[in-house]
């Protein structure tokens, strides 16, 4: 099982340096054949992790520990090298170049230079932003709003437009679990600090499920998600928000793993113990430390 994980991020990795190489590719051609190779590797490791039709990774399985989950997280990382090496061979040499630089309206490349000091143990940069999610995006975009609820003295419910007027913006790092690192993200957005102000938390209240679209949750300590720098955010470097990246509002909790920054964020409820989201269920950790690997259960 920790095998098939290890192969898993060895394809992420590839796929790193396959992103790499083509920066500076005389032959595009030898890079869109190392891409494709890449991705029959990895669709190959996707059906033997995939689970057999019928049976699930996810409920009381869990009960059995981090197995469970390694195995539903090395299927994730390898949909990850399909999704990234699938990119690749959607553009031609002089494309994966310019991926490589900032684009319009982006004040800097998607994948900047590396910094190991910024890279939590076990983390890589991967080309590009790599969308990651379960289910489909939203499409009914139009009267955006997020409200608080549960432990809190005032029940508030703020359209996007309002939040607006208290922007800011905030340059993190982000580590998703499945070993990706994307470096000096600018968000702008609302500190949640300010927002869980307006509702006046109640004092037994210890912890928020904040879920979004597509019956989508993760748990976060009340003290993780009132410190600096995280933020409900509507733009990234500059430009708003992709749909596909969480727009029109996404959570960003730098300092924990990506699966608690939640995307197309509709409610933050607070509540008077930690109880798991959808990933904290299905074998992750209940908080997710990056520089402790928090990633599963028993870590
Ligand atoms: N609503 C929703 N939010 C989500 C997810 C999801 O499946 N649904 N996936 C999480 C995970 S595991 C990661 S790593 C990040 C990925 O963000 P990105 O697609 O913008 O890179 O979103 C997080 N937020
Ligand atoms: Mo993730």
């Amino acid at each position: 099982m920790a095998e098939t994980l290890d192969r898993a991020r060895a394809l992420v990795v590839r796929a790193d340096e396959v992103g790499k190489a083509a920066a500076g590719a005389r032959d595009p051609a030898l890079v869109r054949d190392r891409a494709r190779r890449l991705l029959d590797d990895a669709r190959d490791l996707l059906d033997e992790v995939r689970p057999a039709p019928g049976t699930t990774n996810a409920g009381p399985g869990l009960a059995t520990g981090a197995g469970v989950a390694i195995d539903q997280h090395a299927g994730e990382v390898a949909a990850l090298g399909v999704q990234i090496a699938r990119r690749m061979l959607d553009m031609d040499g002089a494309d994966l170049a310019a991926a490589a630089r900032p684009t319009a309206g982006m004040r800097r490349a998607p994948t900047t230079v590396d910094d190991p000091v910024r890279r939590p143990p076990g983390q890589h940069l991967t080309p590009g932003f790599p969308v990651l999610h379960v289910g489909a995006a939203p499409t009914r975009l139009d009267d955006w709003h997020v409200t608080v609820t549960g432990r809190v003295h005032e029940r508030v419910r703020v359209p996007l437009d309002d939040l607006r007027r208290d922007a800011v913006t905030v340059t993190s790092d982000f580590h998703c679990v499945t070993g990706w690192s994307r470096l000096a993200n600018d968000w702008t957005g609302i500190p949640v600090a300010s927002l869980l102000a307006a509702a006046r938390p109640r004092d037994e209240a210890t912890h928020a499920i904040v879920s979004g679209h597509a019956a989508y949750s993760a748990n976060v300590a009340l003290a993780d998600l009132t410190a600096p720098g995280v933020v409900l955010a509507w733009a990234l470097d500059g430009a708003s928000l992709d749909v596909v990246h969480g727009g029109p509002l996404r959570l960003v909790v730098p300092h924990l793993y990506g699966w608690k920054s939640v995307k197309w964020v509709t409610e933050i409820r607070l509540v008077e113990r930690d109880v798991p989201g959808y990933w904290e269920e299905r074998g992750y950790h209940m908080r997710g430390d990056p520089w402790q690997e928090q990633r599963f259960r028993n870590d």
